[in-house]
């Protein structure tokens, strides 16, 4: 399999964590990574719309030569093509509340962050546009005060002590923010100690470029 992708862009560095932390546990996924880069619009060439229609980054390429182009459907299609010792668990309940705490930061902080960057200092060269940041501003420390409230009982990591897919979409989101020098955790001391602690991992130290 290829995983087409990019270093720094929240998406695909969300999977690419996702897969170093799998590898970390023991598996062997023989995935290769082929770089497609943003910054010079290589996403948008006809060779990758072939791969993925809508111009975006990740895409897994399967063995049969078809792709999968959601960054959460690559996940979970790694989860069940590797499941033993898998991300998320086997208990349906705990399966539940994962995937809960995933889509709440992926929809109310990552997707959010994702625009204010690029409102405030686009790493694609995007006009700056202060109206919409000043509103984005206001909205994304909700998802803070949420994420706060999940580790105020002295877990190591979102899900607790092992590493969750909310943890990769929650550091891709904040790598994308230093990669564009914008600011976004300061005042929510349980975010920021958890982020100087994902990155101590070793899959984070081979992912992360930021
Ligand atoms: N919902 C998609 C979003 C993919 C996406 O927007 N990727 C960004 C990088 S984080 C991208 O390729 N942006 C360049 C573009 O859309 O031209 C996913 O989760 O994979």
């Amino acid at each position: 399999m290829k995983l087409y992708t990019v270093p720094g862009a929240p998406n695909p560095t969300k999977v690419m964590l996702y897969i170093a932390e799998r590898e970390e546990m023991g598996v062997s996924m023989k995935i290769e990574q082929v770089l497609v880069n943003p910054i010079k619009g290589e996403q948008k060439k006809p060779e990758h719309l072939l791969r993925n229609e809508f111009g975006a980054l990740p895409v897994l390429e399967l063995d049969d030569g078809r792709f999968i182009v959601e960054s959460l459907a690559i996940i979970y299609f790694l989860e069940d093509l590797f499941p033993e010792n898998n991300m998320i668990g086997i208990d349906v309940t705990e399966r539940g509340l994962a995937r809960d705490i995933e889509r709440n930061i992926e929809f109310r902080f990552s997707n959010i962050v994702g625009e204010y960057i690029h409102a405030t200092n686009s790493p694609l060269g995007l006009e700056p546009n202060p109206g919409v940041a000043a509103k984005l501003k206001n909205i994304f420390p909700k998802a803070l005060v949420y994420i706060e409230k999940i580790l105020s009982d002295g877990r190591d990591l979102l899900g607790g002590e092992k590493p969750s897919i909310a943890d990769c979409t929650l550091q891709s989101a904040l790598q994308f923010a230093r990669f564009a020098k914008v600011e976004v955790i300061n005042g929510y001391p349980l975010v920021q100690e958890w982020d100087k602690r994902y990155r101590q991992r070793p899959a984070a130290k081979l992912v992360l470029k930021f």
